[in-house]
């Protein structure tokens, strides 16, 4: 919480240090969270990685700036090459992209970050390992993890799921969006709220203390990709 609290106050008072404000601003500002949507992708929706590819292409045509490659149960080569594909993908949209879990596979393919879970590799070792390079996403279940990712230095958080998801057995029982308000009173990291999150529940969970939102289903099980990306866009403006 310290150290985002020293960097919020950076941001401030760094451009009025002549000349040494500039670049230090610049590079500071990659490391942001300039984005309140965060595309994950699944490719189990889709019948080969090619069209995952094509539907991601479509939400970066509908202004999505954020995109998280989260395919657990592929090797590593498979992994590696799809990551460069969304690399070319992504930087084509001028988007972020974050690597699911693999600090190796984020850092080969010049990834902004690294998206982690509660159970793998801490977000302080994340962050030595890159160098303080990536900037570090941490999934979060609860209010305990979203306070020990804070301080193991992660940059932000995914809580969820928020509302019953299409996969509800595999993410657990909804967690309501009271939890949104009762983290964002304990943590200053952005919070990104996940799980069944649909467009007619954007206001609610920003309501609720969100910065943003995590989305699988709502965008790539859409029939228009584009339009329902627009149209979350403009909801988290
Ligand atoms: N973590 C908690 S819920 C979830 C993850 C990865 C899945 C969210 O998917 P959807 O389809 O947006 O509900």
């Amino acid at each position: 919480m310290e150290a985002y609290r020293y960097q919020q106050l950076a941001y401030l008072i760094v451009p009025i240090i002549p000349g040494m404000g500039f670049f230090y601003v610049q590079n500071m500002r990659e490391k942001r969270i300039d984005f309140r949507l965060y595309l994950i992708t699944d490719r189990r929706l889709f019948p080969d990685h090619h069209s995952l590819l094509i539907a991601v292409e479509e939400a970066l045509k509908g202004g999505v700036k954020a995109v998280q490659l989260r395919e657990k149960d592929i090797g590593t080569r498979e992994l590696l090459d799809m990551a460069y594909d969304f690399r070319s993908l992504t930087d084509g949209y001028n988007a972020k992209l974050f690597i699911n879990d693999r600090v190796d596979i984020a850092l080969a393919v010049k990834a902004e970050g690294v998206h982690l879970g509660n159970s793998g590799m801490p977000a302080y070792a994340a962050k030595k390992a890159s160098g303080g390079n990536l900037l570090i996403g941490v999934s979060t279940h609860s209010l305990k993890e979203a306070v020990d990712a804070e301080k193991d230095g992660a940059d932000f958080i995914t809580l969820g799921p928020v509302f019953e998801t299409p996969s509800k057995k595999r993410y657990g029982k909804p967690l309501g969006t009271d939890i949104l308000r009762k983290v964002r009173d304990e943590i200053s990291i952005p919070i990104l709220a996940i799980g069944g999150i649909s467009t007619g529940r954007v206001e609610k969970v920003l309501q609720s203390g969100a910065h943003g939102i995590a989305v699988i289903s709502a965008v790539l099980t859409s029939d228009n990709i584009k339009t329902i990306t627009e149209e979350f866009m403009r909801l988290l403006k």
